[in-house]
């Protein structure tokens, strides 16, 4: 639990000296309302229902919930407030916005920026990682809508993963479609769900998997109806919440302690590969080529 225990004292050193909240006017405060208390940063709103200990955090940053570096600065600090809230015990991670999970990584942020641009983008997508793979809650993915990239790993990161019962949502790892290289944490994190093989396929050719294809992949644990992805994980919290904490914890931990220690160990040199990688001119390109045909398929 040692880099479990680092990252959690230093980012509540961070929470607790408000510097990412002085930023931004100040931390988010829970309001309350029967058994319900609630916050929002702006781009992310949290439900906590005290009767059973299970916040559901729902990404609302439209048109795709890409994530810029606000979003994961809130997405972290609001990952750590209820890490740090004791009658917190479970989390599910959903979309408010129709259609979309999250479109991964906002490709604005990596294209045509300074080089502090990159590293502080890079420093918080690390961060969004470390705490959501590592956290001790139970996480659950209710994956309401398509997941690339960085929007498939958040759902990775988590302990069980429900989709919507539609093949127009597709979820993957499509780095190499965009040019670009996934590093090698979001690659364990493919492994550690899929096994090597099926995610040296899946990496190498970038490939999104329509809902059922997910499944059959193990990409995905779970399809239901699109009306019934929050009850679904609603249910499931409830059967992973009857097994006692202190014991799933620490079997989480083990499983995957080895992956978290090794971006911690290298996490400087990791934000200068990024750099060095995305400021090329080549990369540029082909990011600039990939975001005109987006635009185009219009
Ligand atoms: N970043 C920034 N803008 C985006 C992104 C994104 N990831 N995705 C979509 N947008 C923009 C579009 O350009 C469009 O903008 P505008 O309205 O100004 O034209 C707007 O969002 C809406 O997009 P669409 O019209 O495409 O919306 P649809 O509902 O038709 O489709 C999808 C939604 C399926 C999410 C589609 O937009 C899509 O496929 N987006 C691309 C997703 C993608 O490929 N993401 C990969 C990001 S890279 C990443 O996450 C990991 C990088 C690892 C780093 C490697 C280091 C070297």
């Amino acid at each position: 639990m040692a880099a479990q225990a680092v990252l959690r004292s230093s980012a509540r050193a961070r929470l607790l000296s408000g510097a990412f909240c002085a930023q931004r006017g100040g931390p988010a405060l829970w309001q309350h309302h029967q058994n319900q208390r609630a916050f929002s940063n702006g781009k992310i709103l949290v439900e906590m229902d005290e009767a059973t200990g299970v916040a559901v955090m729902k990404m609302k940053s439209p048109p795709v919930n890409s994530l810029n570096l606000d979003f994961l600065t809130e997405f972290s600090i609001s990952l750590e407030k209820l890490e740090i809230d004791r009658s917190c015990r479970g989390l599910i991670l959903t979309s408010a916005v129709s259609k979309i999970f999250s479109a991964g990584l906002d490709i604005t942020e990596m294209s045509g920026k300074s080089n502090e641009h990159y590293a502080a983008f890079w420093r918080a997508v690390q961060e969004m990682w470390l705490k959501l793979y590592g956290s001790n809650m139970v996480t659950i993915a209710a994956i309401n809508g398509s997941s690339p990239a960085g929007g498939c790993l958040m759902a990775l990161c988590c302990d069980y993963r429900i989709m919507a019962d539609n093949p127009k949502f597709a979820i993957g790892l499509n780095e190499t479609q965009l040019g670009i290289v996934a590093p090698f944490w979001f690659k364990d994190t493919m492994i550690n769900t899929i096994g090597n093989r099926a995610t040296e396929l899946s990496l190498q050719l970038g490939q999104m998997y329509p809902a059922p294809e997910a499944l059959k992949f193990g990409l995905v644990d779970k399809l239901v109806p699109e009306d019934k992805v929050q009850s679904a994980a609603a249910a499931a919290m409830s059967q992973w919440l009857s097994v006692p904490d202190h014991a799933r914890q620490l079997t989480k931990s083990m499983m995957r302690k080895p992956a978290i220690d090794r971006l911690v160990k290298q996490r400087e040199a990791d934000i200068n590969n990024f750099v060095s990688f995305i400021s090329k001119d080549s990369i540029q390109k082909s990011l600039q080529i990939y975001m005109d045909r987006l635009k185009q398929k219009k």
